[in-house]
């Protein structure tokens, strides 16, 4: 055996990170791994499909998989996504749900909790309630209370994504949830994304943080091209691609600044992802109402 081979007693599955859009489902696969691989922002429906986290230990190889927001869909670009959604809760070892304990229960939460419950063949579960960094300590029991009506025989930990509250103590309840099995991938993959995937979701979370309302959400990012320069690191040329022409002027910005901020922005958090320097040039089209046209969404890679 090499010293590298997992020990027969090994553990492994897929954890299903599930949940309302902004809930910190990214977040907190991003703290698990202790590295950027998920896009995240302020704004609701940044995930747009799956993408796997994997965590390899010696006896244990955790497969997380990040999905969109569970939510009530406006496109077919959001139908798509919450199909992505029911595939992990139907494939999952384990389904983390995450509820939002800074706000009351929402619709969206109800609606989560619903897909659990019709699950023909639940597997374990776990509630995380997180965010609870941003309520008092006499706040906390309260707001508990109100979710204890979704999924109520489900065991429940409240958790701060961002400051670290209970993270290792929900890690380690989850890593004992899991069967024994093999270690799936290599230990050294810690997803199942390429930097090519990655970079296109950083540019669009950049956007997601810079522009407001729908602009941001009517953005696909496709990268065109993405090559090597040796030492002096590598140079991505990108498309955002929106759905009306007055979006176009907004993305732009006046002069170009706009524009010039999302990929400065987006260039940095590459550049910390991929470990080496980074030239971004962004270029901004326009694909007509591509978020309800089946033609463009495929073209875009929303079509596995
Ligand atoms: N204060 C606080 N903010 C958090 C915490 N976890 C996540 N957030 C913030 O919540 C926002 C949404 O986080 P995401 O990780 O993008 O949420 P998500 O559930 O992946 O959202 P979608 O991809 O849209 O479904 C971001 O601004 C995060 O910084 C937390 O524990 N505390
Ligand atoms: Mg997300």
């Amino acid at each position: 055996m090499l010293s590298s081979d997992p020990p027969k007693c090994h553990r492994s599955g897929f954890v299903g990170l599930v949940g309302r859009p902004n809930v910190g489902k990214s977040t907190l696969l991003n703290a698990f791994l202790r590295q950027s691989i998920a896009p995240v922002s302020p704004r609701p429906q940044t995930t747009r499909t799956r993408q796997l986290g994997i965590l390899t230990m010696p006896d244990k190889q955790v497969i997380f998989v990040d999905t969109p927001g569970l939510h009530t869909p406006h496109h077919k670009l959001g139908e798509w996504m919450n199909a992505r959604v029911e595939e992990v809760l139907r494939d999952s070892d384990v389904l983390l749900v995450i509820f939002d304990l800074s706000q009351p229960p929402q619709e969206d939460d109800k609606r989560v909790a619903m897909a659990l419950e019709h699950l023909e063949e639940p597997p374990h579960i776990l509630i995380a309630l997180n965010k609870v960094d941003l309520l008092s300590a006499k706040e906390v029991p309260l707001r508990v209370n109100e979710f204890q009506s979704l999924l109520p025989n489900v065991e429940r930990i409240p958790i701060s994504a961002t400051r670290g509250d209970q993270r290792q103590e929900l890690l380690d309840k989850m890593m004992n949830l899991l069967p024994l099995g093999p270690r799936y991938f290599p230990e050294e993959d810690i997803t199942d994304a390429t930097e090519r995937v990655i970079a296109a979701d950083l540019i669009r979370a950049a956007a997601l943080h810079l522009l407001r309302d729908e602009v941001p959400h009517s953005i696909a990012v496709h990268i065109d091209q993405f090559t090597e320069r040796g030492d002096h690191g590598a140079h991505i040329v990108a498309t955002l691609f929106v759905e009306r022409e007055s979006q176009k002027g907004i993305v732009i910005g006046k002069s170009g600044s706009m524009l010039k901020e999302i990929g400065t922005q987006a260039r940095k958090e590459i550049e910390q992802m991929s470990g080496r320097k980074i030239f971004l040039e962004l270029r901004v089209k326009l694909l007509k109402g591509w978020r309800n046209d089946i033609a463009a969404l495929r073209r875009l890679g929303y079509d596995s």
